[in-house]
């Protein structure tokens, strides 16, 4: 494989091998990341690659989109079958720019959205004001309760009676508890404000039949492709058909230009995938492995936030352990262990130096551990910080600097060697 790169192009050939060896012999627990299949691979390096197809399927711009029509029709064919949505527009080339198109589409620039607060779990594009969404639009933000670390829905239609925003927004990127997806529909039915749902995180947990979909409920839902759902990198807009022609009008041509016809292809591989039986017997095998995971952190000590977990992830305070995030997470990483540091609920740290990390287990699912290895990695983790809290030397030096300190630790050093010899028993690729 890649003997032409190799020719051609040694260098970027070297860093590919160097990259996939990095993913063989690390253990990856960042929540949003996935091994795709080889199939998956493929498709993306095909000369669908070259093609330019503005417009969608029996309305193109250019010539010769006769083939790229038929790959766009089966990837909405299987989406719609995978998702039991309406409508879909397969073209958004990730989830931001997903949800603009949602935002442009729907909203004029000041109209007031509720969403999550980003450092309660929520996401950048649902209304931080650093981000395009809470410079355009007037976000108003729902949090968690502190006691619980759980959102309290009564606390969110208070919010919505009061603020009256034209759309409710309900997702997260870092928030571990289900989502009522019927209350939040029946405040937004209250005041009547449009619901949209980012399902980023969970939708492959959703198309695997764990989690309920806000499908049947919600106006608009917006997923990337790249996560719990193991597609390409990318995204996906659902919803019901009277939206469909200004979700579509405002993506293209709108935001977007050509769709990526390659990975449009990629993702109809996916979504063939995420049809088999096997797909939920792996969607409810990582959140088994996330439940044990938290389980074993807390046992030994962590403070995970709301004491658990109902999908793949957890967010845990390495405070509770005398570490800061940015430290935690340099120093697994010298252990091998992939993970990225995260505020908590009304952390009292800054974002680049937080007090979390969020763990989740889609990718080491997808290399096949299971239950009892979930047992071993809380050990790996514990020993690194318990390494790290020792280790003050290495906590106050910055950028590689401490990453380099992290990996001279000897404790660190003998997890890592532990971590490489155990990750090489599960091979990157399922199928
Ligand atoms: N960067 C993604 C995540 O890690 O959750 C969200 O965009």
């Amino acid at each position: 494989m890649m003997d032409n790169l190799k020719k051609n192009d040694p260098a970027i050939f070297d860093m590919v091998v160097r990259e996939q060896q990095r993913q063989e012999e690390g253990m990856e627990l960042i929540a949003s990341e996935n091994y795709v299949s080889r199939a998956v691979l493929e498709a993306m390096g095909t000369v669908l690659n070259n093609k330019y197809s503005e417009g969608y399927v029996g309305k193109r711009y250019y010539a010769g989109n006769e083939i790229v029509d038929e790959v766009e029709q089966l990837c909405m064919d299987r989406a719609r079958a995978l998702f039991g949505c309406e409508h879909v527009n397969v073209q958004p080339l990730s989830g931001s720019p997903a949800n603009a198109a949602v935002y442009f589409a729907l909203l004029k620039p000041g109209d007031k959205v509720l969403g999550l607060a980003l450092d309660h779990g929520g996401h950048l594009s649902h209304g931080h004001p650093v981000n395009f969404s809470g410079m355009l639009y007037n976000f108003t933000q729902y949090m968690v309760e502190k006691e619980t670390g759980r959102i309290n829905m009564d606390r969110v239609r208070e919010i919505a009676l009061r603020e009256r925003p034209k759309m409710i927004l309900a997702g997260f990127s870092a928030y571990s508890r289900n989502l009522d997806w019927k209350i939040f529909k029946a405040i937004a039915d209250e005041i009547g404000a449009i619901t949209f749902a980012d399902i980023a995180h969970i939708a492959g947990l959703i198309a695997g039949k764990q989690l309920d979909s806000p499908i049947p409920h919600f106006d608009v839902v917006s997923t990337t492709t790249h996560k719990t759902l193991r597609g390409p990198r990318g995204a996906i807009i659902m919803c019901k058909e009277k939206f469909a022609k200004q979700i579509d009008t405002a993506l293209f041509p709108g935001l977007q230009g050509g769709p990526h016809d390659h990975i449009n292809a990629a993702k109809a591989v996916a979504f063939k995938e995420a049809l088999e039986p096997s797909f939920q017997t792996y969607s409810k095998k990582v959140m088994e492995n996330a439940k044990m995971l938290a389980a074993e952190l807390m046992r030994l000590g962590f403070k995970v936030i709301s004491d658990g977990t109902d999908n793949h992830l957890m967010v845990v305070d390495m405070t509770s352990r005398g570490v800061p995030g940015l430290n935690a997470e340099r120093a697994l990483d010298a252990a091998g262990i992939s993970c990225s540091r995260s505020t908590i609920p009304f952390d009292p740290r800054k974002p680049f130096n937080p007090s979390g990390v969020r763990l989740g287990t889609p990718a080491i699912t997808t290399r096949g551990m299971g239950n009892d290895h979930m047992k071993i990695i809380a050990g790996w983790i514990d020993r690194v910080v318990t390494a790290a809290a020792a280790d003050k030397a290495s906590e106050s030096l910055k950028g590689p600097e401490m990453t380099a300190a992290y990996k001279s630790n000897s404790a660190i050093k003998k997890v890592k060697e532990e971590v490489k010899e155990f990750c090489l028993k599960f091979p990157l690729f399922h199928s």
